[in-house]
């Protein structure tokens, strides 16, 4: 399968980066297509950790061709940072995507202020004020804003509408002419990168050459198939990638679903199968389980395999990469969900209302756990036989074979199923 996307099946931080670096070895493109620096991908290369937030996670490898689609929300600032942190890259940046600009992130903040203990519990990071311009055609795309003239004339007029807004919230106004400089030097540094993105992505293909789409966040964060309104403004599903990058339905080939071996959540909603006891303390240790963007301790819970079911429908899955196997070691009996009680009714989907998700309670199933240290095996194989009965199960109840699996951070540890 020559174009694959990588597809987070939770609410993110199923470990898609990791996914992402190992598969890209063999990959010619790596394309991000929606979000914009709410998403964290740890990746490690050379033995060394990096945190990626903007660019794509093939962007350490100098054969890969990265680039950034017109699904993405761009802040230019932290565009810049995280450019200067790597080097020997190759970069394309889609001249449809669309500006972070500073007052999308005091909208985000205010929003989310105003909302009170319904709160999202965003990044902050303004994507979805971001994300709402575009729809409301108030954006800014790289286009604009990388062109000599226009970005001043359309900042200017932006700004006067934002500042309206700002002040209605009680928000200090904008100034025009410090944004202004500000942003100028950081479009003089992305201009050389910014292309037709989907003219290239076809170009590629009609080459044969080997994409992977890069999914930030995961399907339950999806402003359409999620758990609406805890989620993103954006669509982190397989079936977004030709809407988000320019390229064909037809033209791309199946999607690989990263599924944590358990489940977190980050930010506010529902999430019914939710522990609170000291088994999910130690997984949150164990597991590293704070947001790689705001340091935020996730949410931990058992895996849920009516979130797993909802996402293959609506997003379409080829195989599942479980990831993080290795924290569940040590655990004596490992419960799955495998439908919900709502009211007093059996059900296999996901509820529209959050109001009737919060009352969805899960059933469980409970399967044995194990003991051995798993974090050096190199094959489905040398798995300890419960670890395979897990895999196996997951594999049977989503209806989905099991094509890859993780038991640590490094390339190695990352096992194809043969
Ligand atoms: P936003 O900022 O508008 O996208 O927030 C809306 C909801 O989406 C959630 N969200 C995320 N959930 C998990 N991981 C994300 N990325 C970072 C990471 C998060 C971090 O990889 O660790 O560092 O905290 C991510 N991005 C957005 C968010 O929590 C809201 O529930
Ligand atoms: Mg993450």
């Amino acid at each position: 399968m020559k174009r694959m996307v990588i597809v987070g099946t939770q609410w993110g931080d199923e470990g898609k980066g990791k996914i992402t670096d190992y598969l890209a070895q063999r990959a010619d493109l790596v394309v991000r297509y929606q979000g914009g620096n709410n998403a964290g991908h740890t990746v490690v290369f050379n033995g060394k950790k990096y945190s990626l937030h903007l660019l794509p996670s093939g962007i350490l490898s100098p054969k890969i061709e990265n680039v950034m689609a017109n699904g993405m929300v761009i802040n230019p600032k932290a565009f810049a940072e995280e450019l200067a942190k790597v080097d020997d890259f190759n970069l394309h940046i889609s001249d449809r995507a669309h500006v972070v600009l500073p007052y999308h992130q005091e909208l985000d903040k205010a929003y989310e202020l105003s909302k009170g203990s319904d709160k999202i519990g965003t990044t902050h990071k303004g994507i979805g004020p971001t994300y709402t311009d575009k729809a409301s055609r108030l954006g800014m795309r790289i286009s604009s804003f990388v062109h000599p003239t226009r970005f001043k004339e359309k900042l200017y007029e932006l700004i006067e509408i934002k500042n309206r807004e700002l002040t209605l919230f009680g928000y200090p106004l904008l100034d025009f002419k410090s944004i202004y400089d500000e942003y100028q030097s950081y479009a003089k540094l992305m201009a050389p990168y910014v292309t037709d993105t989907s003219l290239y992505l076809n170009q590629a293909i009609e080459k044969d050459q080997k994409i992977l789409f890069e999914g930030a966040q995961g399907v339950m964060l999806c402003l359409d198939h999620g758990t609406y309104p805890f989620v993103t403004s954006s669509s982190p599903t397989a079936s977004s990638v030709p809407l988000n990058t320019g390229v064909a339905p037809w033209l791309i080939d199946g999607a690989i679903g990263v599924t944590k071996a358990y489940t977190t959540r980050v930010g506010s909603g529902p999430m019914p199968s939710e522990i609170h006891d000291a088994l999910a303390d130690q997984i949150r240790i164990t597991g590293n389980e704070f947001g790689t963007t705001t340091g935020r301790p996730r949410r931990i819970g058992w895996l849920d395999t009516v979130i797993l079911r909802h996402t293959r429908r609506v997003s379409g899955l080829s195989y599942l990469a479980v990831t993080l196997l290795d924290v569940l070691t040590g655990i004596d009996e490992l419960k799955i969900a495998v439908s919900y009680d709502f009211n007093g009714e059996t059900i296999d989907r996901i509820p529209a209302d959050i109001e009737d998700f919060m009352d969805c309670k899960p059933n469980y199933i409970t399967v044995k756990g194990w003991h051995e240290d798993i974090t050096n095996v190199k094959s489905y194989d040398d798995l300890p036989q419960n670890t395979k009965n897990y895999l196996d199960k997951i594999s049977e109840l989503v209806g989905v074979p099991i094509g890859m699996f993780s038991v640590g951070p490094d390339r190695e540890q990352t096992i194809m199923v043969k």
